[in-house]
């Protein structure tokens, strides 16, 4: 059984072949540009896979997405029907995603681009912002990182809403399910937080629709997917006024281009796809391990539901 491995660049490639290889002595694991026999590969361990890739190795049992979405994988017009995928996972993820999502949160709630402006105008104001409790935060999509962005929130004080397909309880925080109830998530929402995962029932829901039902002066902090965002949308809610800040970790491409407008806009802040990154060493074993269950018991623990996009 043979593990080829596919990131963008070769350097990375590399990394990722040798912490694997380390990893599963007795395994054939090597870079995918280097791969002689195709048909002797069993696994595809992949970051943004180039099209038709997957669809060279005809005995794949699975690909293995670095990363929790699987979105990239999915993009791949010639991905083999029914193919399993398998996402990475784990704690240092999630944890990763909570501290970002407490800084922009708590930045946005306690106005620090206002604040750090009036440094720089030697201005002593003070800024003052409700309590927490009394400002309405909502985190879309309750998966693992979703659930744990909005429990740290809710431990935080904030009043803490959460909003999935199908509902269901997150200690501290209000659901909401559906579309049915997604208008009364948004209403009064202050703070926004989106961690869905890409599929064609969330691309571009971050649009005007949405940020016409939030709190006037709402903030947005993006940490999913660029293709979540309408980025004209945006711009416009922005010069309104009905978008105050926002915070952007993704975008449509990356890396974004050093002429888009977003770089320099005072209400935006762009970070480049930090918001949780796999801890390389970690991540490592955390690919290991579901290849070895995988290859045994047909199954693991991170295994996406591939029709369904997450
Ligand atoms: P999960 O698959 O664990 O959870 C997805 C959540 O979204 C579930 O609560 C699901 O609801 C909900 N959801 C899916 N579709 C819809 C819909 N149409 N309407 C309402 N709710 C929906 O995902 P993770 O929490 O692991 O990751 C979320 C995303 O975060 C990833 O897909 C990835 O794009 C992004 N990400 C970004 C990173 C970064 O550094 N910026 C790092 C890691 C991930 P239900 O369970 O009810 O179906
Ligand atoms: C992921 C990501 O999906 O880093 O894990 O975006």
């Amino acid at each position: 059984m043979s593990v080829a491995v596919y990131l963008p660049t070769e350097e990375k490639t590399r990394w990722w072949v040798e912490r694997l290889a380390a990893l599963m002595p007795g395994r054939d694991v090597r870079s995918l540009r280097q791969v002689a026999a195709p048909g002797s590969v069993r696994y595809l361990v992949v970051w943004r896979p180039r099209p038709g890739d997957i669809a060279k190795f005809a005995n794949l049992r699975a690909v293995i997405s670095i990363g929790a979405g699987i979105d990239h994988v999915l993009a791949d017009p010639d991905l083999p029907p029914g193919l399993p995928i398998i996402r990475t996972t784990g704690r240092d993820l999630t944890q990763r995603m909570r501290e970002y999502v407490a800084l922009h949160v708590l930045r946005h709630h306690r106005d620090m681009p206002r604040q750090l402006q009036a440094q720089r105008e030697r201005d002593w104001h003070a800024i003052v912002v409700p309590v927490a409790p009394n400002r309405v935060v909502g985190v879309m999509g309750l998966g693992n990182l979703g659930a744990a962005a909005a429990r740290t929130l809710a431990d935080l004080g904030f009043a803490t809403r959460g909003w999935s397909r199908r509902g269901g309880a997150v200690p501290g925080v209000e659901t909401f399910a559906g579309a049915e109830e997604f208008a009364g998530f948004l209403s009064g929402c202050e703070i926004l937080v989106n961690l869905l995962p890409l599929t064609d029932a969330t691309r571009g829901i971050l649009g005007a629709d949405l940020f016409d039902r939030l709190a006037p002066g709402a903030c947005v902090v993006n940490c999913a997917r660029g293709a979540h965002l309408v980025e004209e949308d945006l711009l416009a809610a922005l010069a309104t006024g009905q978008v105050r800040q926002a915070t952007l970790d993704v975008f449509r491409q990356e890396p974004l281009p050093s002429d888009d407008p977003f770089w320099h806009h005072p209400a935006i802040t762009v970070t480049p796809h930090v918001a949780a990154q796999i801890d390389p060493a970690t991540g490592a074993r955390l690919i290991a391990d579901n290849i070895e269950t995988f290859d045994a018991t047909g199954t693991c623990d991170d295994l996406a539901d591939a029709a369904r996009g997450y």
